[in-house]
Parts: C-alpha cells; sequence; structure tokens
C-alpha cells in the first residue's frame, strides 16, 4: 500500500499575485508527484483551501489537478480544516465531492474503505470548535474494527510538543480513538512525525508551501508524505519536499543604530548576490538611535533587489521604533482619556508654526474627530471626501 499525505495547501492565499502563485503551483506539484510515483491514494488534512469560498481561479486549479488524480484512479480523501468552513458551515468540499472528484470525508460517521485500508477522522473547526465532535466519537467501535485504519485530523495535540503554539488551543491524544495504524494531522504547519504508544503513527507533514511571514523565515518551503506499508515490513514515511524556489532572510537588530547605518548594512547585505528566483523577507526590529522608521529606504532597496531577479520582497518592522516617535506607555482610561494622554506625551515632537502647545493639542483632537467620520448613507464618495477635505482644512485654517 503507498499513500500520500498533505495538508494546510491553503490555495489562494498571500495577497502578492507572485507568492499566490508559487503556493498554488507547489500544490499542483504534489499532486504530479503522486501520479508519478503511483501513489494509490492521497489524504488532505484540512485546509486545502485558504478561504471557504475559493476565488475562481483557485478553485479551477485545484480542480484541474484532482481531476487529473481521479483520472489516474487515485482517489483524494479530504477533511475540511479551520480555514475550509465559512461563517454558516459551509464549504466548497462538498460540492466537490457531489461532482465526484473528491472525498469529503468530512462528515463521515463511519469508515471509507480504500483498497485494503479504512479511513475516518474529524474536521478542524475555528477555535477548536472539534472538540464536542471528538466527545460523540463511538470510539470503542473504532478501535474494534479490523485492517489497516487511518485517521485525518485538523487539531493540535498538547502531547506533543510544537515550538510557538503556546497560544493556540490543543486537543488531548486522549480524546482520540487508540489503536489506528495512522494519524494523519494537519492544522499544525510544522513537520512533525511521532509515535505514541497505544496509539501509532502520527505525522503532521506541514504546509506544501509557508503561508505567512514567519513560515517563509522558519521553513523556507513546503512539502508533503509518501507512507508505504507493505505486508512483511513496518511502515515507511518519505518527506517529499517541495522546492519552489529560494528564500533568502534578512534578521536585523537596529538597536543603537542610526537609520543611516541600517540603510548602508542593509545595502551591504544585498550587495555581491544575484537573487534569481528568490523570495527576500526583511525583518527589522530594535529602537533607532536617530533618525525615523520611515527613514529606512526600502524603496531603493527593493528596486535593487528587483534588478538582481528578486520574486518577491516582504518585510516585517512591527517591532522597529525610533527614539523620535517612541512608544508611549499609558495608565489604563477610558478612550478619550488615553488618546489624550498619548496626544499630550506626544505633541512636542511635532511643531505647527504660529500654534503653541495647547492649540496643537485641541487641533489635533478636532481633526481625529473629524477623520473618524463615516460615509453617510447615500453620500457619494467624491462628495464624501469633500466634505472631509473642507472640514480638515477649515481647522488648519
Ligand atoms: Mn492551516
Amino acid at each position: 500500500m503507498k499513500f500520500a499525505h498533505m495538508a494546510d495547501c491553503h490555495i489562494g492565499s498571500w495577497s502578492d499575485p507572485k507568492l499566490r502563485e508559487l503556493s498554488t503551483k507547489a500544490f499542483q506539484r504534489a499532486i504530479d508527484i503522486c501520479i508519478d510515483k503511483k501513489v494509490e491514494f492521497i489524504l488532505i488534512s484540512g485546509d486545502l483551501f485558504h478561504t471557504a469560498l475559493p476565488a475562481i481561479e483557485s478553485l479551477k486549479a485545484a480542480v484541474e489537478k484532482l481531476k487529473q488524480a481521479k483520472d489516474n484512479n487515485i482517489n483524494v480523501y479530504v477533511l475540511a480544516g479551520s480555514h475550509d468552513y465559512s461563517p454558516s458551515g459551509k464549504t466548497i468540499l462538498e460540492v466537490l465531492d457531489k461532482a465526484g472528484i473528491i472525498t469529503d470525508i468530512t462528515n463521515k460517521k463511519t469508515f471509507a474503505v480504500q483498497g485494503r485500508a479504512k479511513i475516518t477522522g474529524i474536521h478542524g473547526r475555528r477555535g477548536s470548535l472539534e472538540k464536542q465532535e471528538y466527545d460523540k466519537l463511538n470510539k470503542q467501535e473504532l478501535e474494534n474494527a479490523s485492517g489497516f485504519k487511518i485517521f485525518m485530523f485538523h487539531s493540535a495535540i498538547s502531547e506533543i510538543q510544537m515550538s510557538g503554539l503556546d497560544m493556540i488551543e490543543k486537543l488531548s491524544i486522549k480524546q482520540f480513538p487508540k489503536n489506528f495504524d495512522y494519524y494523519a494531522g494537519g492544522h499544525v504547519h510544522q513537520i512533525i512525525e511521532k509515535n505514541i504508544p497505544d496509539y501509532g503513527k502520527i505525522i503532521y507533514p506541514g504546509p506544501t508551501f509557508p503561508d505567512t511571514f514567519k513560515e517563509l523565515e522558519e521553513l523556507k518551503q513546503g512539502g508533503f508524505y509518501i507512507i508505504e506499508k507493505n505486508p512483511e515490513t513496518n511502515l515507511q514515511t518519505e518527506y517529499i519536499p517541495l522546492n519552489m524556489c529560494s528564500v533568502f532572510s534578512i534578521n536585523m537588530d537596529c538597536n543603537q543604530k542610526t537609520s543611516e547605518e541600517v540603510n548602508a548594512q542593509l545595502k551591504e547585505l544585498v550587495s555581491q548576490k544575484e537573487f534569481i528566483h528568490t523570495i527576500v523577507t526583511i525583518r527589522l526590529f530594535g529602537e533607532l538611535k536617530t533618525g525615523k522608521t520611515s527613514d529606512i529606504n526600502f524603496r531603493s532597496l527593493r528596486k535593487n533587489l528587483e534588478t538582481k531577479g528578486a520574486i518577491s520582497i516582504l518585510r516585517n518592522t512591527s517591532k522597529l521604533s525610533s527614539k523620535e516617535f517612541k512608544a508611549v506607555k499609558v495608565a489604563q482610561g477610558s478612550v478619550d482619556e488615553v488618546e489624550n494622554m498619548i496626544i499630550k506625551e506626544n505633541s512636542d515632537q511635532i511643531n505647527v508654526e504660529d500654534w503653541d502647545q495647547q492649540t496643537q493639542q485641541q487641533k489635533i483632537v478636532e481633526l481625529m474627530q473629524i477623520l473618524s467620520q463615516q460615509r453617510a448613507d447615500g453620500e457619494r464618495v467624491v462628495d464624501f471626501e469633500k466634505r472631509i477635505t473642507k472640514q480638515a482644512m477649515q481647522i488648519l485654517k
């Protein structure tokens, strides 16, 4: 018996069209490899699509490949993940199931029989709402069943060490039925392979393509598993990486550096390197000694990298600050109190001629009020813009 196990394909994720295309292509390549290696069936443990109602292009790209698998007599078993549900609990997987392209095992109460294998599982929901589903399981019946049993799931497990996932909800392995041959996991975007006594082989294959900035930095690429089980051998697992491009990550501590120094160091870091077919991630953190964060010249860096062939340049400066616009810690209070305090503490950083401090603070409050207005019912966008601009100009005189 030979089958593939993938999860978290997130087809349609990334707003950058180039990254979205790479992510879709990674999934397509995975299916191509499965056809090439003549697997008997494929398991997809949740988050096949990034959203419950994927865009037509994403749907088309996925369906085309899934159909190809089907035409090669490879059945594809898909479980809904936390991303596959619309707020009203609908998933596109039901449609694909009805069309005979996949087998949606999301609401399967019993086993799907695939040759010598039996497949069942429990879908994932946002906020780990699937917990109740586990409580409803007739575990004994599942545990006593014979044959090569596969349990698909889309949840984190508290007994398995996972880095950086302290905040997410987990299930206990004790909620799972015991005595399965293979537990096909999803949801955790990490590659994890574990044997748990009384249970069996548990695998999280990670995503088929990194889905976030952090995943690009840490994983660099995605992949999936091919599993083989012959009567005379143990389970054999092989991780198949999907190398779609290179990822070059810059992680720079900017503490006590001037914005000029940071600019120079960034320039130095990328000089004498080629970036052909490479995604570049730039993470800057720390507090600049002088200069503003906006003095970091990303535009010229981007141009430079693009000339050297970079596919996409992503930056993260959420932990970068400057002395000139320093974060202000304020005591708790009402929104108005907190706002006023922040304005007071920062208004000396701005200097408008002819305004004293008090006038300035007053003007800031008034401007904020005007800018937070919403478009009135039936008001045209141009009229709305005109109205806001006019009011703001009156304040600024
Ligand atoms: Mn996911």
